[in-house]
């Protein structure tokens, strides 16, 4: 789908080299950003633009945050990388600031959400095969359909989405899928005795903002108890203030067997991701048996140790469940006949398109371009609306307004 809307030259420049140099993996807008801060994106002709997607929910704390600003150059000229061959002075201040935040015993740092998810499934199995006692090779992890939880071929093997799976296999066997916010579907999963966890997002994020019913998470909770099952909340995109809470779960005060956090974990500046969970499980993992040479960098600890600060102390999940609330509230109001749907938690939020034509979701979001305002479709007719959680009352009127606009001329 071209866009109709002719590029400028510099932005052309910029569209042509990664077209004639980089891999086709992606179907990005034709704008090319030169600059960001907080709320704001500026294109390389100065246009500046609100940013509704938050770098898929990885810059919550607004672009380039200056006090994780702050901490990243400060310790990028002091040590940037031991590797886990050696000790440092920032990874045990690290571990401790992250397992007292969320309240778990251990953590196991990562890069990447997906290695996080990864090393989430590996625990899962270790602590499936030497705790419970499953027998050797017969482990299997739940998993919810229209689930989106990284791109590696061990995780998409339990993709229900053919885009993400095409031409790929074979895949990694030892995954049973049901329909996501189905109890009933999850309580006869877990009759089975080989079942080791069960792995969801709180909130779907790719399927289109897809929010559970209330109770959901508690009912999941009494479940993965009741069968000695662990309980696994992929918070990447979900977790860390984006729903108006700390982590989604949060909302029912439900405390999952494993968390798996990333993306907003480093504010935007670095991959940082991380797996929290209590030393029956974390400590399966002996030396030697899972690791990475970037994880747990002095670089990163500074800077997430910083992303989780400024997320208390800027009361971001207060703000996001406010400003959620007014979003989806004037989006109501404009009672617009385009949209058929309007979902989400705190500033996790979509609108499903209702228009003949199939690429309305795609040109709508070329308007809101011109209009000022980024955003993406997600799955045709699905666009996600996820500014970062600084974002104040008057800009989110200001925002409601260019999507009223862009509305109209669709
Ligand atoms: C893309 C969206 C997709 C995630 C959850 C793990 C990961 C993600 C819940 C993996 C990553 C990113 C990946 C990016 C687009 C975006 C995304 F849902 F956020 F919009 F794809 F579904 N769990 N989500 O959302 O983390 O390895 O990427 O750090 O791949 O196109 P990652």
């Amino acid at each position: 789908m071209q866009s109709t809307i002719q590029a400028s030259a510099n932005t052309q420049y910029f569209l042509d080299l990664e077209d004639r140099y980089g891999a086709h993996n992606y179907h990005p807008l034709p704008v090319v950003m030169k600059k960001a801060k907080g709320v704001h994106f500026w294109d390389v002709d100065d246009k500046q633009y609100y940013d509704f997607l938050s770098g898929y929910s990885a810059v919550n704390q607004g672009h380039c945050h200056p006090v994780i600003l702050d901490a990243l150059l400060q310790q990028a000229q002091t040590l940037t990388l031991t590797s886990r061959a050696f000790y440092n002075d920032q990874l045990g201040e690290y571990e401790k600031f992250i397992t007292s935040y969320f309240g778990y015993d251990k953590v196991l740092p990562m890069n990447t959400g997906v290695e996080a998810v990864e090393t989430a499934l590996k625990l899962s199995r270790k602590w499936g095969y030497e705790v419970k006692g499953i027998e050797a090779d017969r482990a299997k992890i739940v998993v919810c359909s229209s689930n989106f939880h990284g791109r590696t071929l061990g995780v998409i093997s339990y993709s229900t989405d053919p885009t993400a799976t095409k031409n790929y296999g074979p895949f990694l066997a030892g995954f049973e899928v049901i329909p996501f916010n189905d109890l009933v579907a999850l309580e006869k999963a877990l009759q089975d005795k080989n079942v080791a966890a069960f792995l969801f997002e709180p909130i779907q994020g790719e399927a289109g903002v897809v929010v559970p019913d209330d109770g959901y998470y508690t009912g999941v909770r009494a479940l993965c108890s009741q069968h000695n099952v662990l309980m696994v909340a992929d918070e990447i995109q979900s977790g860390l203030c984006r729903t108006g809470t700390m982590l989604a779960v949060d909302i029912e005060n439900v405390r999952p067997d494993i968390v798996i956090l990333g993306k907003a974990l480093s504010g935007g500046v670095l991959p940082i991701s991380a797996v929290l969970a209590d030393d029956t499980i974390m400590l399966t993992i002996k030396p030697g048996e899972h690791g990475s040479t970037y994880g747990g960098n002095p670089l990163a600890c500074k800077v997430a140790v910083a992303a989780l600060m400024v997320l208390k102390e800027e009361n971001m999940a207060a703000n996001a469940e406010a400003m959620g609330k007014i979003f989806r509230s004037e989006l109501e109001k404009l009672n617009s006949p385009h949209i058929k749907t309007i979902r989400g938690r705190g500033l996790l939020n979509a609108i499903v398109i209702r228009h003949e034509n199939p690429e309305a979701a795609w040109e709508l979001c070329l308007q809101l371009k011109e209009n000022g305002l980024l955003a993406k479709p997600t799955h045709g007719d699905k666009i996600r609306f996820a500014p970062p959680l600084v974002i104040t009352e008057e800009q989110i009127m200001d925002c409601v307004g260019i999507i009223a606009k862009s509305l109209e001329n669709l």
